[in-house]
Formats: structure tokens, C-alpha cells, sequence
């Protein structure tokens, strides 16, 4: 089975939290602090492995959570990091932001890495906090807590060279004769249902061949296999467009080559803007005399002169392979997909919101808030002073003035609540 599109949600691990406890031996009752801060929590990294051609893997398996920072513990110890996971993808996977639509990376050569999502940061222990007006701490930092994501994996096959064109016109037969590859042929459209890939040889030069499951009119627009498999088309520096000159089927070539040309200006202008080679197939079933009229009436409707052979009786594929090389040898390598600048990665620590529950009663929500309660312990007397401090401090209380609170109300942020006093 073939697979080419796929979403996947990821999650890098939690920080592990921080330790609270104080030093104890037979000589010592009153230790100082000694809680060990928590582990890292494991990232998500994709990496790229030539030895896969699709992303059927992901078919079952859509979930990659790396482990989580495991907690600090007495005596300063510092808590295990969390096991990072690796998911292994096809090269030529551009890996989308499923949100935002946004191009986060594009793995095209053999064991390249991205690291998607960074693990959290691990809480402090207790003896983190220590300090001369502080000498006993009471509290630690929790570990920083990561999101969940979702992405969107996209194989956009690797090769220099396309075969396109309608279905049965002898795409795979001609891949089978130039290269090493085994496609399946048989005599009814649609017989390739998704790319194959074979590595061509021709005078010293070698580039890989693509050949891509057959076009139909309205293919931009999901007809017959679609637009899906357009898909696989951008990224090649030559496309070489097949006709069935023989007309097998019944249909007009020059009809036909301007039909595909139409999907392809529909799909994207960039695909249209591709190098063709023309290539005239299934000459050996008309007689010389059919071939020049066929010929001639081609270049009358188009104005194009198609290079003609037979993949049958290997009529023309030297020339072809010749006419490729140096096409390519013009032709430069394409940029790799722009990667948008987008702080994929990034971890809320600004946002803020105040929720009008009811007349009295007020939560406050968002990233800021996250992040400011992973240092407090509101059991801790100290420390809970230390956050309605804070909240003073960052504006937040003067935020809820405004949004209506006033002596007496209720404020609820994450699961504790207070009553306000001035
Ligand atoms: N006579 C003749 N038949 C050919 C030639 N090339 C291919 N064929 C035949 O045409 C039929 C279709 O060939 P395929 O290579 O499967 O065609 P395709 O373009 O890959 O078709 P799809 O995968 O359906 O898009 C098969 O029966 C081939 O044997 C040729 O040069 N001459
Ligand atoms: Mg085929």
C-alpha cells in the first residue's frame, strides 16, 4: 500500500518536577535543603530514511509521545530525562504545521534530522531556591508541560526526471526498459497507482526516473487519481510528457497533450514551467506512412515537434535518454521548499485571559499563568505570598480591576481559588 498524506499528533515529554525535602543523618536532624530538580523531558525528531518510499507506517500508528522528565529526588538527585522519540519518514517528507497549513521542515537526504518539539524543562528541587533569607524552602518548581501537536506529513517524491501523461500510454513500460525498475504494465488505464522510482544510467550520467500514475482531464481537480499525485511532480527539473502517437485509444494525441499541459498550468505554474521532452510512444504499431501523417498533424495543432519512439521494439530510447541528459545538464538543481518562519516549537508563556464566570466569580487563563504557578506551592505559606506577589506585580490584579472584580469576589486560576481582598 501506498501512502503519501497522513496527519500524526506528537507530544515532546514534560519537564520531570522538582524535589522538596531537607537533609536527614544521625548527627544532623535539621538539614538544609537537598530536593534535586526534575529531567528534561524528551524531544520529537523526525528523520529521513531512503530505505522507506511511503508513509503507510503511519496507517496504525498516528500517536509519537516522547517520555517524560521523571522527578528530582533527596539527596540532589537530578530525575532521568525523558526518552526522546525518533519517527522515521521517506525522504522527501515535508512535514506542515496541520494548524496553520505552514511548511515547518522538508527531509530530503538520507538520515537528515528536525527536531519537531523540544522537551519541557525540568522543575527545580527545593535546594534551588535556597538563599540567605531563605534557608528553608519548603517548595519546588513543577516540570514544564508540553503540548500536544498535530502535523501533517506529505511525501513529495525525490527525482529528476517525470514521465506524465494519460494513463496506458506506456509510462511504466518505457521506466522498465531505461532503468532498474520492475513496475507493474498491463493494457487498462490506471494500472500504476502511485510513483514508481528507477535509477537511469545513460553515458556515464545517471539521474532518477519517476514514473507517475496516469493524468486525466480534471486530474488538478481530483479526477481519476487526482491531483494527489501532481504532488509528486514538483520537485523534478525535467518532465518527459508521453503521447500514445499510435492513438490506441481512440483519442486525439495533440488533444491529449494539451490536456495534460491544462492540469498541470491548473495545479500549479511552477509544475507548468517544467522543461517537457515530447515523446511520440507506441510508434511500431503504424506503418511509416501512418507515423509521418500522425506526425505532421501533431505539429500542425501544437506547433511541436515530439522525439518518437517504441518502448516495444526499443525504437528512439537512445536518443530520449541523450535529449534527457542534456536537458538536465541545463536544467539546475531545484531549492529545497521554503521553509515559513513559524515558531513551531514555540511554548506559550505570554498569553493571558480573564473569564467573566458570573458577577463574582473570575478565572484567569493562558500561558503566563502556566508558566508563573510552576514555582508555587500554594500549600506553602511563603510561597503562596510569593505568587499573589507576583500576580500584583505582573498587573494581573489591576487586569481583573478592570474586567469588573471587586472586594470580595472569586478568583480561580488553575485549580485553586481565593477570595480577593484589597
Ligand atoms: N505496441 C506497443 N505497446 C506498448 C508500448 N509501450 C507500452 N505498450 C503497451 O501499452 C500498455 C500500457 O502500458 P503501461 O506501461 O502499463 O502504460 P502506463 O502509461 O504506465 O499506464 P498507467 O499506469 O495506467 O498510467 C501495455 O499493454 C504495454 O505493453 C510500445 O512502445 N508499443
Ligand atoms: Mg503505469
Amino acid at each position: 500500500m501506498f501512502l503519501d498524506r497522513v496527519t500524526i499528533t506528537i507530544k515532546a515529554g514534560d519537564g520531570g518536577n522538582g524535589h522538596t525535602s531537607f537533609f536527614r543523618s544521625k548527627l544532623t536532624m535539621n538539614g538544609g535543603p537537598d530536593g534535586g530538580d526534575g529531567g528534561k523531558g524528551g524531544d520529537v525528531i523526525f528523520e529521513a530514511n531512503e530505505g522507506l518510499n511511503t508513509l503507510y507506517g503511519f496507517t496504525y500508528k498516528k500517536k509519537f509521545f516522547a517520555g517524560n522528565g521523571e522527578p528530582g529526588d533527596k539527596q540532589l538527585k537530578k530525575g532521568h530525562d525523558g526518552e526522546s522519540v525518533v519517527i522515521e519518514v521517506p525522504c522527501g517528507t515535508v512535514i506542515k504545521d496541520a494548524e496553520s497549513g505552514m511548511v515547518i521542515a522538508d527531509l530530503t537526504e538520507h538520515k537528515q534530522r528536525f527536531t519537531a518539539l523540544s522537551g519541557g524543562f525540568g522543575g527545580r528541587g527545593n535546594n534551588y531556591y535556597k538563599s540567605p533569607t531563605r534557608q528553608a524552602p519548603h517548595f519546588s518548581q513543577t516540570g514544564e508541560k508540553t503540548p500536544v501537536k498535530k502535523v501533517l506529513l506529505e511525501l513529495k517524491t525525490i527525482a529528476d526526471v517525470g514521465l506524465v501523461g494519460f494513463p496506458n500510454v506506456g509510462k511504466s513500460t518505457l521506466l522498465s526498459v531505461v532503468s532498474n525498475a520492475n513496475p507493474k504494465i498491463a493494457n487498462y488505464p490506471f494500472t500504476t497507482l502511485y510513483p514508481n522510482l528507477g535509477v537511469v544510467s545513460h553515458k556515464g550520467v545517471s539521474f532518477v526516473l519517476a514514473d507517475i500514475p496516469g493524468l486525466i482531464e480534471g486530474a488538478s481537480e481530483g479526477a481519476g487519481l487526482g491531483h494527489t499525485f501532481l504532488r509528486h511532480i514538483e520537485r523534478v527539473r525535467v518532465i518527459v510528457h508521453m503521447i500514445d502517437i499510435s492513438e490506441s485509444d481512440g483519442r486525439d494525441a495533440a488533444c491529449n497533450y494539451n490536456q495534460i499541459n491544462n492540469e498541470l498550468k491548473k495545479y500549479s505554474a511552477d509544475v507548468a514551467s517544467v522543461p517537457q521532452i515530447i515523446v511520440a510512444t507506441k510508434a511500431d504499431l503504424l506503418t511509416d506512412d501512418e507515423l509521418k501523417t500522425r506526425l505532421n498533424k501533431f505539429e500542425k495543432d501544437t506547433g511541436k515537434k515530439p522525439l518518437v519512439i517504441s518502448s516495444i521494439i526499443n525504437k528512439g530510447i537512445d536518443a530520449l535518454l541523450d535529449e534527457i541528459i542534456t536537458l538536465l545538464a541545463k536544467t539546475p538543481k531545484k531549492a529545497a521548499t521554503d521553509i515559513e518562519m513559524h515558531d513551531f516549537d514555540k511554548k506559550d508563556k505570554t498569553s493571558l485571559e480573564i473569564i467573566k464566570i458570573n458577577d463574582s466569580t473570575y478565572e484567569v487563563v493562558g500561558g503566563f499563568i502556566d508558566n508563573l504557578i510552576r514555582g508555587v506551592v500554594l500549600s506553602d505559606e511563603r510561597s503562596n505570598a510569593y505568587f499573589q506577589n507576583a500576580l500584583k506585580k505582573h498587573g494581573i490584579i489591576d487586569k481583573l480591576k478592570e474586567a469588573g472584580l471587586i472586594d470580595g469576589d472569586t478568583v480561580i486560576i488553575k485549580d485553586i481559588s481565593f477570595e480577593y481582598s484589597e
